[in-house]
């Protein structure tokens, strides 16, 4: 497949509600989107990484840069015979998988799309749904807490993921598990405790939680191996895990039960199914992690959220849940708790270009010289 030329925006898309984690308040998104031309075919990506970098180092403005001054100009008019080529060509580019993973995923689109097949059949997926839970912000009160988490379940949602932070924790959880005893329930602190708060993290061992998501460092292995082996909660990683080097030494040092997958801070889906095979040879379930995507990115996240380890609900909920008006045509929404897979060759979703115009900040085509 040649990459032929490419076309790269930032979008401003603004939340339906206000999401609030350990590391700050998002009302909206600021999305790099990538649109790859080759063969007659079109390849989309979708960028995950923020303004600002606090869930991770990269931001928006880093990753326009390298896509721009290098990975672009490096890949254009290469006749590349698959998505590892593209990896290997991007490989002696140090660290920023966020970036590589917008145009390694928009690759993989193109790709599936030359094959004429679905992503997911590409990839090695086995179910054409997806089990879904929700990830709910830190809210005002308790009060309020048990409400969003009442209206989710009456939607059908399988799994309710809680944000929490020191101060904001065992108590909002407890009351969650007591007015609704059967839930499967989560908590994911985006890296807001210290092994200091151990005493913190103990008392939540007696709320049933499935795992206890990211307690520590963003970067950190090692003390999450050491908590672990306090807990009785099964502790997942998602910020700390950036590549299959990382979830292999994560896998040996027992530093985390569970995996949150998201392809975009991976680097992309093949470094995804690197781990998938990891911690398939290890019995680590998965799951499919979400950062608030539009549609480009939630129908990526769908298909890999297809393969047979990803056994535990994902964060990729109904599109409708954050915007009013989507970037792509095709809705993507869950019934019951489960999600369909958008159908078709590669992703299976088209831009909705009139909006997309509307809601664009800045724009550049670059073609092969
Ligand atoms: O930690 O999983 C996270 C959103 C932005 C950054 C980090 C995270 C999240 C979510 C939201 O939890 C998941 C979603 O609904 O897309
Ligand atoms: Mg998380």
């Amino acid at each position: 497949m040649r990459i032929e030329a490419a076309e790269l925006r930032i979008l401003e898309l603004p939340l339906k509600f206000r999401f609030e984690t350990s590391f700050g308040v998002q009302t909206k998104r600021t999305i790099l989107l990538l649109r790859l031309f080759g063969e007659g075919l079109e390849g989309l990506g979708e960028g995950v990484m923020e303004r600002l970098p606090l869930y991770r180092e990269e931001t928006v403005e880093g990753a326009r840069y390298l896509l721009e001054e290098a990975f672009l100009p490096r890949l254009l008019g290469q006749d590349l015979p698959n998505p590892e080529a593209l990896a290997e060509a991007l490989r002696p580019f140090r660290g920023n998988p966020m970036a590589k993973a917008v145009l390694e995923m928009a690759f993989y689109d193109l790709f599936a799309k030359g094959l004429g097949k679905p992503l997911w059949q590409v990839l090695g997926g086995v179910r054409t749904r997806v089990e879904v839970g929700v990830s709910l912000g830190i809210q005002p009160t308790v009060e309020d807490t048990l409400r969003v988490v009442e209206k989710h379940l009456q939607e059908g949602y399988r799994r309710i993921k809680l944000k929490i932070k020191p101060g904001w924790d065992y108590e909002v959880l407890k009351a969650v598990r007591q007015a609704f005893p059967e839930a499967t329930l989560t908590a994911d602190a985006n890296s807001a405790y210290r092994m200091a708060d151990l005493p913190r993290l103990e008392r939540l061992d007696e709320l049933g939680l499935d795992y206890i998501e990211q307690p520590l460092g963003y970067d950190d292995l090692l003390d999450h191996a050491r908590l672990q082996a306090r807990l009785k909660t099964p502790i997942c990683l998602d910020e700390s895990l950036t590549s299959a080097e990382k979830a292999r030494k994560a896998i040996e040092l027992k530093a985390g039960l569970v995996f949150n997958v998201k392809p975009a801070r991976l680097g992309g889906h093949g470094e995804s199914l690197k781990v998938h095979a990891l911690a398939e040879a290890a019995g680590i379930p998965l799951w499919m992690g979400g950062m608030l995507e539009a549609g480009v990115g939630r129908a990526h996240n769908l298909h890999l959220a297809t393969l047979r380890g990803f056994t535990k609900p994902g964060d990729v909920s109904s599109a409708s849940r954050y915007w009013e008006e989507d970037i792509v045509e095709e809705a993507l929404e869950a019934e019951e708790g489960l999600m369909p897979v958008p159908e078709g060759p590669g992703i299976g979703v088209t831009l909705k270009l009139p909006f997309v115009e509307r809601v664009t900040l800045w724009r550049r085509y670059v073609s092969a010289s």
